[in-house]
């Protein structure tokens, strides 16, 4: 059992990393946090405002700062690494950020673990296993082969494997998870579930690509940080722990979910233009960290999570309004 009480978390200002320092000061009151972030389009100090200052600090950098890590790293037990480029559909427009921050910055994060042996927590998808068919009735577990699809989800591969080569060459104390797609506050107005939200709140119709028919394994944030913290704690040194909840879902049924929360006709959105390499359907087995660690997920009733979410929406307009604008016209200039 391994019991930080002072961790750096990289990328603590986006969407998954601020929910997991909100649940560290939440549950753990003897761990002291350290943000680092580089404060990209993605990343938002107000994610983080409020929490005591005590218990957080913040650190405005890159992770692939090597001299900056040379600073802060060694005044910590543990990184939980979270900054990453992560949509899918900006890494189709523009590939380079995604090679540079996900790939070569989590090789300078791993050279200062192993320089000042801190134990190193990898955050990762299940993007990198590729897709699933529709019809087949098998799930991702952590020996399904690699075999990702887009820049991005090839980009967290390459780190995936940089972390497990330096764990075999090199002895540095890490853990894997790959997660699956994450919901709740906080969450960038670019990804699925706040662009519809927010588009209906705008006046503006859903869009959704293609059929409609891809499915993605939903889980809340807060029981992501759950299993995080679940793996960094008790997980055996060197492993790959898969982290889902069940949460099996096409695109239209969330679309349709939402649009009647929000009050709207079933049939209110637009299709548009499919994504290039759009992966059908991905499905995690989280045996191994149920049964190995005991995590279970809390938020198993996906309507009741989606309404808190839309709650959250509707009420933090201050929040995500800043974002809407030149995203919207960015997916308008791709035809989306
Ligand atoms: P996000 O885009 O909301 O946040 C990324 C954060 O990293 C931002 O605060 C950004 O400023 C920061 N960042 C980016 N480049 C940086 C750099 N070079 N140096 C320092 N900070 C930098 O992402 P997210 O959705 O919260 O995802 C967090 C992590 O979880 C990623 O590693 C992602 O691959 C993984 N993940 C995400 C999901 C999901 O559903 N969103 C699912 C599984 C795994
Ligand atoms: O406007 C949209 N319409 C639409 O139909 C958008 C933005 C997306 N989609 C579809 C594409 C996907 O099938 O919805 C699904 C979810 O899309 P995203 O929110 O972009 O997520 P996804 O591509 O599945 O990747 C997410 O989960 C895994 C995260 O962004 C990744 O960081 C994580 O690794």
């Amino acid at each position: 059992f391994f019991s930080p009480s002072n961790i750096l978390v990289t990328g603590g200002c986006g969407f998954i990393g601020s929910n997991f320092v909100h649940y560290v000061v939440d549950h753990h009151p003897n761990v002291h946090v350290t943000v680092l972030d580089a404060l990209t389009y993605a990343g938002n100090l107000k994610n983080i405002e409020g929490l005591p200052k005590d218990r957080v600090e913040f650190v405005h950098g890159n992770i692939c700062d090597e001299e900056l890590l040379n600073k802060i790293v060694p005044d910590h037990d543990a990184i939980v690494h979270y900054a990453a480029e992560s949509h899918n559909d900006n890494s189709i427009m523009n590939p380079e950020p995604f090679v540079q921050t996900n790939v070569v910055g989590t090789f300078r994060l791993l050279e200062a673990a192993r320089k000042y042996d801190v134990r190193y927590h990898h955050v990762s998808t299940d993007e990198v296993y590729g897709d699933l068919a529709l019809d087949d009735p098998s799930r991702f577990t952590e020996e399904t082969p690699y075999r990702p699809s887009s820049p991005y989800s090839s980009t967290k591969a390459s780190s995936d494997l940089l972390v497990r080569a330096w764990y075999r060459t090199f002895g540095v104390r890490m853990t894997i998870s790959n997660c699956s797609n994450n919901y709740g506050p906080y969450q960038h107005v670019e990804k699925f579930i706040p662009r519809q939200i927010t588009n209906i709140l705008d006046g503006i119709r859903p869009k959704l690509y293609g059929d409609g028919l891809n499915v993605r394994d939903w889980i809340h944030t807060e029981d992501h940080s759950s299993a995080v913290w679940t793996i960094l704690t008790k997980g055996r040194l060197g492993e790959t722990y898969l982290i889902g909840a069940d949460g099996e879902r096409n695109n239209i049924d969330v679309l349709r979910d939402i649009l009647r929360v929000m009050g709207q006709p079933e049939d209110a959105f637009d299709k548009v233009k499919d994504r290039p390499g759009h992966d059908r359907r991905y499905a995690i087995d989280s045996t191994k960290l149920r049964t190995e660690l005991g995590w279970k997920p809390v938020h198993t009733d996906f309507e009741s999570g989606l309404e808190q979410t839309i709650d959250w929406y509707r009420n933090n307009r201050d929040w995500w309004e800043p974002a809407k604008a030149a995203t919207e016209a960015k997916y308008r200039r791709n035809g989306q």
